[in-house]
């Protein structure tokens, strides 16, 4: 069952980076409701790109999709709420932009599938490994939200 503290990996990629959309989807995220737990600004390496990125080692793509993601700094962060791994993909929209809806982030910000701007993990054992792959635990910062309660019955 999907809980209040269900934590997701969100990486805002080089592309997102330098087009100026950091605030944009810190934005989106912030006024849905849901709490950032862990956030910096990282020029990720090769080998915890490709460890990233393990599951996909035989596609074609892959090569040039960890040289994209090590091409400049990512933004890193952990979000914190109820479904928020779920919901979070659905914010980003589809893998390729080109089948994203208008109102997701990738449907709204960017065109083509090689620089669709965000990550967002896609299950709770992918967010659970990405997430200690990205961070130790002394970064995901603990506090109570004040609007906990607005938010949630
Ligand atoms: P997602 O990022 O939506 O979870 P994924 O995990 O299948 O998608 O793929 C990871 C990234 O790899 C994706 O964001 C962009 C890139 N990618 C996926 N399919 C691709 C393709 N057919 N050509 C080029 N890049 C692709
Ligand atoms: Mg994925």
């Amino acid at each position: 069952m999907a809980a209040i503290t269900e934590r997701t990996f969100i990486a805002i990629k080089p592309d997102g980076v330098q087009r100026r959309l950091v605030g944009e989807i810190i934005r989106r995220f912030e006024r849905k409701g849901f709490k950032l737990v862990a956030m910096k600004l990282t020029h990720a390496s090769e080998d915890l790109l490709r460890e990233h990125y393990i599951d996909l080692k035989e596609r074609p793509f892959y090569a040039g999709l960890v040289q994209y993601m090590h091409s400049g700094p990512v933004v890193a962060m952990v979000w914190e709420g109820l479904n928020v791994i779920k919901t979070g993909r659905v914010m980003l929209g589809e893998t390729n932009p080109m089948d994203s809806k208008p109102g997701t982030i990738r449907g709204d910000l960017c065109v083509q599938v090689g620089r669709n701007i965000i990550h967002g993990s896609d299950s709770l054992e992918s967010a659970e490994a990405e997430i200690n792959l990205w961070f130790t635990p002394e970064e995901l910062v603990d506090y109570r939200s004040c609007a906990h309660e607005w938010i949630y019955e």
